[in-house]
């Protein structure tokens, strides 16, 4: 095609061969049961043309892994979310690790993994051990409560806002604004319509919160701060790089301990055979993220001409990449729809893979290692206690309720 016209580009169909769907990944059908869809969108092909977006996709695990480990041709610098920075402003500056490309990335990538560091972690561990006890020991007396209000929610938000430094205000606001940002990702329907005008007072405190004089001294937030007094990035840069904390760090684990506990409520089995052999732990929880992934897709675009499944792509198309359905590829896992706390994990996309490989990753293993420590000793037993409630977000697979009742030990 000889015209110049960028907006057309998008929309002009897939090359030859590639199959097409009228698959919506981001409606409510697909949304709130996502996983017998995976099974059409990886049988179709290796890649495929969704109509609905005008773009690609991919759900096979082969395909996926490929894409995450290219960031030459796949690259993240226009946008890992539906909108191309290329072609339409984003709505908000765009994030210096999730939205870069090196070099910009290489940079930044090794201030903040300097400072979200394991012998920061190590540090923290003691005192996040302490307040998983302090939790589990409030809730146990009550035999019956909501997995998501009361616990997966709750953890994160007295342990992570003080590491990074913010005031004791952050909950309500770090919930909205994660929301928000992981529905801006997809398209502009409802779903993020409704959590963006919920966001509105959210976007503006956090904006405030990343600022230096609104950090203590001791957290994350204003170590990213000494960062740039070093030379390393500019002051502007910092309040950039804090944001990523905010933005990325509390629903992701919110959803990873939650859906965790969802998968041990209807796999009894699995969390008795924990209790015998407390050190699965942290295959459990790696488990948990391929069975039942908190982030299930992000997008890429090509920066050329690119090979992946037999497919030339052109330069410039956006690609969703369904991270959730490569965990659950049957051409890689044995028995994939089987949640076994014994099975060989290590490969899953649930953190990425390669360069933008969750940043985080340690913050969320520790967050459930401590969590299962202080469950495992406590309670024999999950048993739903009502029907668990999505939460529908663009990218997340998030409950907003999960009554569970217990047996405690
Ligand atoms: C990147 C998932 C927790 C900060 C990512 C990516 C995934 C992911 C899939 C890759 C994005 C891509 O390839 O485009 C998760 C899950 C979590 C979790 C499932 C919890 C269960 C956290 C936490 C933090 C964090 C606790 C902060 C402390 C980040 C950042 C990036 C990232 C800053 C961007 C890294 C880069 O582009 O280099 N995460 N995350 N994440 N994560 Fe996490
Ligand atoms: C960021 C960011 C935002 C959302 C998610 C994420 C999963 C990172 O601002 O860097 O990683």
């Amino acid at each position: 095609m000889a015209t110049a016209d960028l907006s057309t580009a998008q929309a002009s169909g897939p090359v030859d061969g590639v199959p097409t769907l009228d698959i919506d990944p981001f409606d409510e059908a697909f949304l709130s049961d996502p996983y017998g869809w995976h099974d059409q969108l990886r049988d179709a092909g290796p890649v495929v043309w969704l109509n609905r977006y005008g773009i690609y996709a991919a759900a096979r695990y082969a395909e996926v892994s490929a894409a995450l480990n290219d960031w030459q041709n796949f690259v993240s610098g226009r946008g890992v979310g539906l909108s191309d920075f290329a072609r339409e402003t984003p709505w908000r500056p765009p994030s210096l690790l999730l939205e870069a490309d090196p070099p910009l990335h290489s940079r930044t990538r090794r201030i903040m993994a300097g400072i979200v560091s394991l012998p920061r972690l190590k540090a923290l561990a003691p005192l996040w051990r302490e307040k998983a006890v302090e939790l589990v020991e409030e809730l146990l007396p009550r035999g019956r409560f909501d997995a998501i209000t009361d616990l997966a929610e709750i953890f994160p938000l007295r342990i992570f806002p003080d590491a990074v430094g913010l005031g004791p205000d952050a909950g309500e606001h770090l919930l909205a604004y994660a929301a928000a940002t992981f529905n801006a990702f997809g398209p502009r329907n409802a779903i993020f319509e409704d959590s963006n005008a919920r966001a509105q007072e959210a976007i503006a405190w956090v904006n405030e919160a990343c600022r230096r004089e609104n950090l203590r001294e001791e957290g994350w937030g204003m170590d990213v701060y000494r960062a740039a007094d070093a030379g390393q990035c500019t002051a502007d840069e910092a309040h950039r790089l804090v944001r990523s904390l905010l933005s990325a760090g509390v629903d992701t684990t919110v959803n990873g301990i939650g859906n965790m506990i969802h998968a041990f409520a209807l796999h009894p089995d699995q969390w008795t055979l924990l209790r015998e052999a407390p050190a699965l732990h942290r295959k459990a929880f790696e488990e948990a993220l391929r069975w039942d992934s908190t982030v299930q897709t992000f997008f890429r675009t090509t920066g050329a001409p690119v090979e992946l499944g037999g497919t030339v792509l052109p330069e410039g198309v956006k690609i969703l990449l369904f991270l959730a359905a490569a965990n659950r590829d049957p051409r890689r896992w044995e028995e994939p729809e089987r949640f076994d706390i014994n099975r060989q994990t290590s490969g899953h996309v649930g953190f990425g893979f390669g360069i933008h490989q969750c940043l985080g990753q340690m913050v969320a293993r520790l967050e459930a290692e401590v969590m299962l420590e202080a469950l495992m000793p406590r309670i024999a037993r999950f048993r739903l206690a009502g029907a668990p409630v999505r939460r529908l977000n663009n990218t997340l697979h998030a409950l907003g309720s999960l009554p569970v009742e217990i047996e405690a030990v």
